[in-house]
């Protein structure tokens, strides 16, 4: 695929300054909530190697995959194809499941506190544990965790950008990450006849605070709206990741920094291309926050809103139950 890049959506480039940094990622996430980052950091060796092993994972007899279907409310392990509708977790209906296969984990260490914590439910949740082929491929386990790490990093890294960007100390938002575990969702799109499907996930905006997407080179279909109404491609580009953030940081900030809308599309027939489109894959780092962690309005937010807080201070567990309860959708 020619990488056919969408001018709209900036590249970071981490290894500039903070302040050419921070100044991209501001106007970024006021007017499309996204933006690619490159010298983000993470090995290109990891990231592929999390591809790969994932693939052979999704390309495993099923009656294995389903060895790690583990307790579905927790959301770990695996998802079966066409067992997920995006559209009614967003409140629509009427629309088809999404062709899609998934398999999520969370964080692999032990609980960083005293352990009756993870009595409450609002831990347990997020503390589940992960659930894995290690019988049937060792490696998907050691590549997956890897990749987890290296994300926990990144985000950290993005997350005192946008305190700087705030006018917050710098790790106001990363010590909000002190009891989290986060989500890791390694999405598989099967190979696809044309014209059975339009949509490979139907559009939504992610829950979280921010998440960090790496997709497969060369297959495309991502799409992203813009806060003018615009569609656009965010394909992926060699060397980059794609960041947004979701529905929390706008809630945050008053609604001034946008929950990137965004689905997966069946990318046109070009002239010459097959009938079949090939399969694709995606792994989305989900930025998960402790649960006591409370979101109240960003005092520069309220400030450039006329000193008016559009939502009131909750915790980061009721907000989430609440939405994921509306939504009848497994935790992050
Ligand atoms: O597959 C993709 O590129 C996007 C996946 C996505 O939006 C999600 O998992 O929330
Ligand atoms: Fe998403």
């Amino acid at each position: 695929m020619q990488n056919s890049r969408t001018p709209q959506i900036a590249i970071v480039d981490l290894s500039k300054d903070a302040q050419n940094i921070c100044s991209q990622i501001k106007e970024a996430c006021e007017t499309s909530g996204c933006f690619y980052i490159k010298n983000h950091g993470i090995p290109e060796e990891i990231i592929q190697n999390a591809f790969t092993q994932m693939n052979r994972f999704f390309a495993l007899p099923v009656e294995i995959k389903q060895k790690c279907i583990e307790d579905n409310r927790f959301g770990r392990g695996y998802t079966s194809f066409k067992s997920q509708n995006v559209g009614e977790l967003m409140g629509r209906k009427g629309e088809p499941n999404d062709p899609l296969e998934k398999f999520a984990m969370g964080n692999m260490d032990p609980f960083p506190s005293d352990e009756e914590k993870l009595l409450d439910d609002k831990y347990k949740s997020q503390w589940c544990p992960n659930v894995w082929p290690d019988q049937d491929l060792p490696e998907y386990r050691v590549a997956l965790e890897s990749y987890y790490r290296n994300c926990q990093g990144l985000a950290k890294r993005i997350l005192s950008f946008f305190a700087i960007i705030l006018q917050l100390p710098e790790d106001t938002f990363v010590k909000e990450l002190s009891l989290a575990s986060h989500s890791l969702k390694c999405n598989y799109y099967p190979a696809l006849e044309r014209g059975t499907h339009q949509i490979r996930i139907a559009e939504h905006t992610d829950l979280v605070p921010l998440t960090i997407l790496a997709q497969d080179e060369s297959k495309g279909g991502l799409r992203v709206r813009l806060k003018s109404g615009e569609w656009v491609d965010g394909d992926p580009i060699p060397g980059t990741l794609f960041i947004n953030i979701g529905d929390l940081m706008s809630r945050w900030t008053n609604d001034i920094w946008v929950a990137t809308v965004h689905k997966v599309i069946v990318p046109e027939k070009k002239e010459g291309e097959a009938q079949v489109i090939p399969a694709r894959s995606s792994i989305a780092f989900f930025v998960v926050l402790n649960p006591e962690s409370i979101i109240s309005c960003i005092p520069s937010c309220r400030e450039a809103s006329g000193g008016v807080d559009k939502y009131p201070p909750i915790h980061y567990s009721d907000w989430l139950s609440e939405r994921l309860q509306r939504m009848n959708h497994p935790p992050y």
